[in-house]
């Protein structure tokens, strides 16, 4: 009928001015990174044909049969000359699921593959699956570690949103076919963000870790911590060893997480992480850099004091406010980096640099002395060095 065709057209224009719209870089920026105009991926990008029933018989209305809710924290990898996402989709039904985006650029016409991955299961099925932090691992495989979440079995009767959260983890050379590993074993009630290290360590697989009390609250454990692997097809960490501590009146004061795998560089190993602090608003959380020892890992060099990127604007607001979150990075031969982040666990957003600037930022910022009075002597020291310089 002519209203469906009509309406049909409509969407499709709309979905496509979407997918296909340029992105720009914002002027001036801050010098350590350049953020851009559009987010890069949001609800909305998800292709109709996953959301629509397209056949007027059987869906005269043209309505959304299944409605997708947010784009968001998504891995990232350079593979075959293109930019690929894998996105944490969320459905309206709240459960999440992975997705490839493709980009010919890295900053724009991000496009969904089309079909959503279809991830192996173990014999304990996954309630709902997200976050993941994609390795190219020296091994040849492509290793993709992510939360898996199920109901907690200790939950006492009457409560439907105790949460159990481990770590699942899948690999692929392509990634459409994925080959599903057991769940990591650690000593810890609650793992997230686990993230695979790229190269053996000591003849051995190298994992940052997440140990949580529980689903929620890092509790009496929580930071980024470590532990080594014989192998990843039954990977058991003993223990962990914190490596980067949440710490009193910080950016990282209640919890922290390594964000992508690290970046080699001739200076050191270049991280990324979140960090949540606690307000009257509820949790902030943040992404802030540091720097390991190219022949230690577990030694933090260099620690800018603060956050890197906060959320700014619009990004501030969605579905969990306050937000930013990023498991997802892209080095180029040329120095670029693209830096994949999610806000407010709503949509994506690239911000460019280079591994120099990135650098520059993570050895000169000064570090965080952890008192008022210490944050004013740095800036006094700035002040006299440039009046010094100035005159
Ligand atoms: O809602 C904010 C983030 O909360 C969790 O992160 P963390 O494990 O550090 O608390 C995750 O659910 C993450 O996906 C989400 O963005």
């Amino acid at each position: 009928n002519t209203a469906f065709k009509e309406r049909l057209k409509q969407l499709e224009e709309a979905h496509n001015n979407l997918i296909t719209r340029q992105n720009k870089k914002e002027p001036l920026g801050n010098g350590i990174y350049d953020r851009y105009t559009n987010p890069i991926l949001t609800a909305q990008h998800a292709p109709l044909f996953w959301r629509y029933d397209l056949n007027s018989e059987t869906n005269p209305y043209l309505m959304e049969r299944i409605g997708i809710n947010a784009a968001f924290n998504a891995g990232a990898i350079k593979l075959n000359g293109k930019y690929l996402l894998v996105v944490r989709v969320e459905g309206v039904d709240r459960k999440s699921f992975f997705a490839v985006a493709e980009s010919p650029n890295g900053v724009d016409n991000f496009k969904f593959w089309d079909r959503p991955i279809t991830l192996p299961e173990t014999d304990e099925p996954d309630v709902n699956v997200y976050d993941m932090r994609l390795t190219q691992h020296e091994d040849g495989w492509i290793y993709g570690l992510f939360c898996t979440e199920r109901k907690d079995p200790n939950a006492p009767q009457g409560d439907e949103s105790a949460a159990n959260a481990q770590c699942g983890i899948a690999r692929t050379k392509d990634l459409v076919k994925w080959e599903r590993l057991p769940d990591l074993v650690t000593n810890s009630p609650q793992q997230r963000n686990v993230v695979l290290h790229p190269e053996f360590v000591n003849g051995r697989y190298a994992l940052y870790t997440r140990p949580q009390d529980s689903f929620i609250e890092a509790g009496t454990r929580g930071g980024i911590g470590w532990g080594l692997v014989d192998s990843m097809e039954n990977a058991v960490v003993p223990e962990e060893t914190i490596i980067d501590e949440k710490r009193y009146h910080t950016v990282y004061e209640v919890k922290n997480g390594q964000g992508p795998a690290p970046l080699k560089t001739d200076k050191g190993w270049l991280h990324m992480a979140h960090g949540v602090r606690n307000t009257a608003a509820g949790l902030r959380y943040v992404l802030y850099v540091f720097m390991t020892d190219l022949h230690d890992v577990t030694k933090v060099i260099h620690k800018p004091a603060g956050y890197f990127i906060a959320p700014e604007g619009e990004e501030r607001v969605g579905d969990v406010s306050n937000v930013v979150f990023a498991n997802g990075w892209i080095p180029e031969e040329d120095g670029t980096v693209y830096i994949y982040y999610a806000s407010s666990d709503t949509r994506m957003h690239v911000a460019t640099s280079t591994i120099d600037r990135l650098l520059d930022y993570a050895i000169n910022t000064p570090e965080d002395q952890f008192r008022s009075a210490a944050s004013v002597n740095r800036i006094n020291l700035l002040i006299d060095q440039n009046l010094a310089y100035l005159q």
